[in-house]
């Protein structure tokens, strides 16, 4: 079977022909690049996590025996596997098992619980599901229960760290004593096509949940690749891993997979405070890292004060959300390193301002897509091409982006045009150059410091709770977060009940009983007696986001 995954959107094959003949798929898949990158320096190292220094022949072996093992338990090409993990080594072990396996992992967040997790699951309808014991104080195991209660198809739930009743992950690796289940020879596995599924990545979403993005080895691998020329990575790049580490971002732009395509070494930060980071910048010599514009802010303050030198970090990125140019300006006489604006999508397109671009530029754009083949459209509400430098919706096509969601039919007759640009909802202008601008957004979505949050599904999660009438949540300022999310909510009158009418707390309290991500629990909610309608009918949010500024405005 060489087609595509099932429920995934090839690109048309003119335009296949057309990305391989110009170099950008090359055929290769993950597993390889990583094998490939083994074979030509294996004594290189590869990876830093806490105590734990691995080279690249180190990691290449942990995967070949994870993948042997998993293919012993009956794992088979092309079966998902829900992977939440914290920003640890094993994180890579699990990816390029499954890559070299053929099966897919669908990336969670560290952050995301059981209601976003039992849909991750269904979703992609996943066989296995594969936790750390416990992070940041949560116990992920308990959360794993839970899971399988929800989920009929999940087989195995694996483990990394302490397995209580489930699979642990060292015992699969053979890294426990008496364990000969695995087979410590690399398998010559049937290895998976590069032009097929490798992944399914997470969209931020804005209608309902969030829907999972196929990317293929070939385009994932281009964008890696050119990234890291881009970012000048050399076999001499030290990344930090600071953001979650299976965001998009972290991994690709050019993040953890760009330093193993140049033969760099990513170190682990299992925190993205300054007390954490900044010992490990010092101690490994870090010379990249990626960061949200919040943290950025964080860092800059704590620069200030700092007893750790800095010197060796050459390149901050920061993206995911609009950087101010307060922020902006003061990152390079702050930290010493040059500034990189980032503006990407999970959905494919990558926006970098180069690292020989004049200060302005830098300092005032999201930069310009990784390709010359990276299509992009500025049009109106009617999908016209607005003039030169005006604003408009940003659509975009291109060797990397996909042409549709998984198994979502209906939803990409919106999110894609019919010559198969993607909608990416963002509100952008074109400067010259070709240097794009974030100017907005007309997606139902709050981007609150770089973790999005889909409006529609925090709503349906409060017309859930039986006096709430109708609900609307809308992005409101912060000086911090730029965005974080209010909730407009319309209570039942408790006529006939003795019911009292619920406060806030009591709805936030609701929303984390139904067991979603914490940053999606709205910082605000205001009670209303009815919600502006636009003239056909719709909540008005502009009017909703305009009267939280004001109030807001007011209250300083
Ligand atoms: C304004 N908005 C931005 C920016 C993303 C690299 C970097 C970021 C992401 C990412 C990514 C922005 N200024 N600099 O995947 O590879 C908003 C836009 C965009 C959405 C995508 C990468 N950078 N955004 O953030 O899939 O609204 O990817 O459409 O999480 O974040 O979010 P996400």
């Amino acid at each position: 079977n060489t087609g595509l995954l099932a429920g995934c959107t090839p690109w048309p094959p003119e335009f296949a022909e057309r990305y391989r003949a110009l170099g950008y798929w090359t055929g290769q898949t993950l597993g390889e690049s990583l094998r490939q990158r083994a074979q030509q320096s294996p004594e290189r190292l590869c990876l830093i996590c806490g105590e734990r220094r691995w080279t690249y022949a180190d990691l290449d072996f942990k995967v070949d025996r994870l993948a042997a093992a998993l293919m012993a338990r009956g794992l088979k090409p092309r079966e998902r596997v829900v992977v939440q993990l914290p920003n640890i080594a094993e994180f890579f072990v699990v990816c390029f098992a499954l890559f070299r396996l053929g099966a897919l992992p669908v990336f969670a967040l560290a952050t995301h619980r059981r209601s976003e997790i039992v849909h991750f699951c269904r979703m992609s309808q996943a066989c296995a599901y594969i936790i750390s014991d416990q992070d940041n104080g949560f116990d992920y195991r308990t959360l794993a229960r839970e899971v399988c209660a929800e989920s009929p198809g999940l087989r195995q739930v694996i483990v990394v760290g302490e397995a209580q009743e489930f699979t642990s992950l060292d015992a699969l690796c053979g890294e426990q004593s008496g364990v000969t289940e695995v087979s410590a020879e690399p398998l010559s596995l049937a290895s998976p096509q590069a032009h097929e599924v490798a992944f399914l990545q997470l969209s931020g979403g804005s209608t309902g949940l969030p829907k999972l993005i196929p990317r293929t080895h070939d385009d994932y691998l281009y964008s890696v690749r050119a990234s890291a020329g881009i970012c000048g990575l050399s076999a001499s790049s030290v990344y930090l891993c600071v953001l979650p580490v299976g965001h998009n971002f972290t991994l690709s732009s050019p993040g953890s997979l760009g330093i193993f395509w140049a033969g760099g070494c990513v170190v682990m930060a299992g925190r993205p405070t300054p007390e954490v980071a900044f010992p490990l910048i010092a101690r490994e010599l870090v010379t990249i890292t990626a960061l949200v514009p919040p943290l950025a802010s964080i860092w800059l303050d704590a620069a200030d004060g700092r007893r750790q030198d800095l010197s060796s970090l050459q390149l901050l990125q920061v993206g995911g959300a609009r950087l101010s140019a307060e922020v902006a300006c003061r990152i390079t006489p702050v930290l010493g390193c040059r500034l990189q604006q980032v503006f990407g999508m999970a959905e494919g397109l990558v926006s970098y301002t180069r690292l020989d671009d004049p200060e302005d530029i830098v300092q005032a754009t999201q930069g310009r897509p990784i390709s010359p083949d990276d299509e992009i459209r500025i049009v109106d509400d009617a999908d016209c091409e607005v003039a030169p430098g005006q604003v408009g919706h940003l659509l975009t096509r291109g060797p990397y982006t996909i042409r549709g969601y998984y198994q979502a039919a209906q939803h990409n007759q919106y999110a894609f045009t019919p010559d198969g640009f993607y909608r990416t909802g963002d509100l952008v202008r074109m400067q010259e150059g070709g240097y794009l601008i974030v100017e907005g957004r007309s997606k139902d979505q709050i981007n609150r410091g770089g973790e999005k949050i889909a409006a529609a599904e925090i709503e349906e999660h409060l017309l859930a709770h039986p006096q709430v009438r109708d609900a609307a949540l809308v992005a409101m300022p912060d000086p911090y977060l730029g965005e974080r999310a209010c909730a407009f909510v319309i209570l039942r009158e408790s006529t006939g009940s003795h019911h009292q009418l619920p406060a806030a707390s009591d709805l936030r309290r609701f929303l984390r009983e139904r067991s979603i991500a914490g940053y999606k629990i709205p910082d605000r909610i205001e009670m209303v007696d009815c919600l502006p309608k636009t003239g056909v009918g719709k909540i008005d949010k502009r009017a909703l986001r305009q009267r939280i500024a004001q109030i807001l405005a007011g209250a300083v």
